[in-house]
């Protein structure tokens, strides 16, 4: 079969997203449409006490004015967390209230206050500039060890000194006792930099009420469009679920940034009951800067204890963790559940002991971004791992060697059961690859240059498949995350697949149909995946967790199991054989060993024409299944990154970047390539270009292209990119997760090398020039053993 599973076909949604025909959100247009622009704070912190809207809504075009008092009065929820924190004393995380339009308050530059609905974008802007506020400007606190300081200012009452949990995963007398016996500790105090997620297409919004049918529509940039619709009726009470349709067409990149449901989509529902108007709204690159979650923000003191042959004795971790102004959909979670239980790395560590504690600052939310939790955990343990051995006078690959877990499943003392892998192998690959043998000549000749050579590490491992509900219930989620699937097999034998995944550049059109196209023998091209509308699919949970693969796919193998298991009876029956002997190959439905045989379109026919089915069997041809893993699947990878570093600027360049991963089963390798790139490119830009910084009055300094700099394609090295496949055994396809991988491994392998070069680990991310060239000049602390 040309193109199942193991394929690398080329992507079917390319040639629309390729020639322009892409229908993003902002592509639709409504009868009856009008826009909507947001008045936004420009204090970080402030008391609002009035706002006058009585010029705006004089202005030209402009259909009203609406703001916090009216929206919570038409008993508009609260926005919420959906993952419940407890605190190590027992006591619950500290939610603090939410409004999709403040009312009493702001907490950051950008919180919205109101929102002007007018007949063209223009005019709903320029009206929104006219809105006047009476804000009383309060103390601000932007920075995260600044709002755990005494005395610090207030952001919620009901979060005493700006804590929302303090919670810990571990034995702490343990691993205390562990490091007590180590012959060495390695000690790192470390920054996880603050990303903003930039997918290429903002956010946008186009709801729609139709007052005959008490009915809402909304077109929205979401990965989880069903969830979307489950909390924008269960919890904000915008509009009852049977009465509010939401569709996520064609969505240009998420990252995670488009999980949440944000104050816009509430607002833009609940303004066109109000105006009974469509309201859309498109977020301009400033505003996106300014509002959508961020991801990241930790800052780390950890000790990792060594034996005197180095194997770890114990590794401890105190984690402070910025969530920002308010907390998002599932930004409790990201610094715990998503993070903690990801300190054992690749290493059979049996103490490990981690304390997280998060505050409010006046930032915008942070919440999930590409690795939510796994790249801050993963880099803390490669970096951890890596500065020892340099300590220690030992091979940073054989000091991972000695600790790899070797055998499968592994139970972690951190929560996690890791399901199958081959970590010496893939490391050996990602060594030959990247021909380490020859590194030492490679530096001597960089020198004879005045040039700074450095190899760096990272060997990662992180969960995905988000996420079996039991694990996920007992773990305070408020929902399971198990994945839908309908296969609907059409008369004429063409099949459609209705997925709960949702794909907004991960190329689901293409592997989806792959694996149908395998289990039925028929080509890619008579298969169509149709996801992002819950007026079509039943329901879904959504992309997130590199959940496509291992939870999204599993979901319709098992409603194909239903549908071969049909049509095994069909044919039987109809070739008057045995089910046993029944074969579905080369585009026929046969008996094995004879020539009777019917085209796979006849079974199609069959099924619906129905006047010779099987006794008692319902017509039709078409099933439902819903999966959910028993655990999560485990990629894992080592990376190798090789720089040079002139000493003279701080000029750091990738030489090269060498990849070696187990993503279990590999569909489609092409895309699977393409995820590890993007993955890699955004894992480089973490580590050496970009950060968000707020000043000290929480003004956003980095609002634009100017001053926060994307990874572009001239930054990016070659990559090398092999596979190891150890499949999972806990899907039917032995899939795991890939889509972020890249983004979760590379920063620490880029910080180890750049590190290694310069002879210092005085270097925090992003690696800027002047950030190496500082380090070079202060060199305060060597880490070459002496
Ligand atoms: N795949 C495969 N073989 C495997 C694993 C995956 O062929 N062993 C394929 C899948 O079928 C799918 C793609 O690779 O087409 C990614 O699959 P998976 O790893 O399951 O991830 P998801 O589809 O669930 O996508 C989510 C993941 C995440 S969490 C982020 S963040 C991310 C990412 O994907 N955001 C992306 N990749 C992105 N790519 C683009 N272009 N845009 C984003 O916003």
């Amino acid at each position: 079969m040309s193109s199942g599973i193991g394929k690398s076909v080329k992507r079917k949604e390319d040639k629309r997203f390729t020639t322009g025909k892409g229908r993003y959100t902002d592509d639709h247009r409504m009868d009856n449409q009008a826009y909507a622009a947001f008045v936004r704070s420009s204090h970080a912190h402030a008391t609002v006490k009035g706002i006058d809207a009585t010029a705006a809504k004089g202005m030209p075009g402009v259909i009203d004015v609406l703001d916090g008092h009216q929206l919570t009065g038409d008993g508009i929820g609260n926005i919420i967390c959906g993952w419940a924190i407890t605190s190590k004393d027992g006591s619950p995380m500290n939610m603090g209230a939410w409004s999709a339009l403040a009312t009493e308050k702001v907490r950051y530059v950008g919180d919205a206050v109101a929102v002007v609905i007018a007949e063209t974008q223009a005019q709903a802007r320029i009206a929104a500039e006219a809105v006047e506020v009476d804000y009383e400007e309060l103390p601000v606190v932007a920075h995260v060890l600044d709002a755990m300081k005494d005395g610090a200012p207030q952001i919620h009452d009901n979060a005493p000194g700006n804590q929302i949990y303090d919670w810990e995963l571990g034995d702490e007398a343990a691993t205390d006792a562990g490091l007590a016996d180590a012959a060495h500790v390695t000690t790192l105090d470390i920054t996880n930099n603050r990303l903003s997620p930039n997918p290429m297409e903002p956010r946008s919004a186009i709801a729609t009420y139709d007052d005959a049918e008490e009915h809402y529509t909304l077109y929205t940039t979401s990965q989880n469009p069903h969830v979307a619709r489950l909390v924008l009726s269960a919890f904000y009470n915008v509009a009852p679920e049977h009465k509010l349709r939401v569709i996520a067409p064609d969505v240009g990149g998420g990252f995670g940034a488009k999980i949440y449901i944000y104050p816009e989509e509430i607002t833009c529902l609940w303004a066109s009951m109000k105006t009974n108007r469509s309201v859309k709204w498109t977020s301009d690159r400033s505003e996106a800067f300014l509002t959508d979650a961020h991801g990241r923000d930790h800052v780390t003191h950890a000790k990792m204890g060594f034996d005197a042959d180095g194997k770890i004795t114990g590794f401890k971790i105190d984690t402070i963790a910025n969530l920002g102004a308010y907390m998002s959909l599932f930004s409790s979670s990201v610094p715990t559940y998503l993070y903690a239980p990801l300190m054992s790395g690749q290493y059979d560590i049996q103490n490990i002991h981690c304390n997280v504690r998060t505050y409010y600052t006046n930032t915008v939310p942070v919440d999930a971004y590409r690795g939510a939790g796994r790249p801050e955990a993963t880099y803390l343990v490669e970096r951890m791992i890596e500065t020892a051995a340099r300590e220690m006078g030992m091979d940073p690959a054989e000091l991972r060697r000695r600790n790899f877990v070797q055998s499968f499943p592994h139970q972690t003392p951190v929560l996690m059961q890791y399901d199958a892998g081959d970590f010496p192998k893939i490391l050996e690959m990602a060594q030959e690859a990247a021909d380490v043998a020859g590194f030492e000549a490679r530096r001597k000749e960089a020198a004879s240059r005045g040039k700074l050579r450095g190899l760096g590490y990272s060997t990662f491992i992180e969960a995905c498949g988000l996420a079996p509900s039991k694990a996920a219930g007992s773990l305070g989620a408020g929902v399971g995350l198990w994945e839908s699937a309908e296969v609907r097999v059409n008369p004429v034998g063409s099949i459609e697949i209705l997925t709960g995944s949702h794909s907004h550049g991960q190329g689901h059109e293409t592997t989806f149909a792959q694996i149908v196209a395998e289990r039925f023998d028929i080509p890619v091209e008579n298969v169509q995946i149709v996801h992002g509308d819950t007026d079509k699919v039943q329901f879904g949970m959504g992309t997130y967790g590199s959940r496509s693969g291992p939870v999204g796919m599993s979901a319709v193998v098992k409603a194909m199991d239903k549908v071969e298991a049909k049509v095994r009876k069909i044919a039987a029956h109809t070739l008057e054989a045995s089910e046993d002997d029944i074969e579905i190959k080369g585009g026929n439905v046969s008996v094995k060993g004879t020539d009777k045989s019917m085209a796979w379109h006849e079974v199609g026919l069959a099924a619906y024409v129905a006047h010779n089915l099987p006794d008692g069997m319902e017509p039709g041809l078409k099933e439902t299944a819903f999966f959910d893993p028993v655990n999560f699947s485990f990629p894992s990878g080592a990376f190798i990154c090789e720089v040079e570093v002139d000493p003279d600027t701080g000029e750091t360049k990738i030489i090269k970047f060498t990849s070696a991963d187990d993503f279990g089963t590999i569909i489609n390798p092409m895309i699977v390539e393409g995820q590890v790139h993007g993955g890699v490119a955004q894992g480089i830009g973490q580590a050496m270009l970009e950060q968000v910084v707020y000043d000290d009055d929480g003004q956003l300094l980095t609002g634009s292209y100017m001053d926060y700099t994307m990874p572009r394609a001239a930054d990016m090295p070659f990559f090398d990119v092999q596979h190891h496949e150890t499949p999972s055994p806990n899907n039917p396809l032995g899939v795991k997760g890939c889509g972020e991988a890249g983004a979760i491994g590379a920063p620490p392998a880029v910080i180890n090398a750049i590190t290694d070069a310069i002879g210092t680990n005085d270097l925090a991310m992003p690696a800027t020039p002047q950030a190496v060239w500082r380090a070079l000049r202060s060199a305060s602390k060597p880490i070459a053993a002496e």
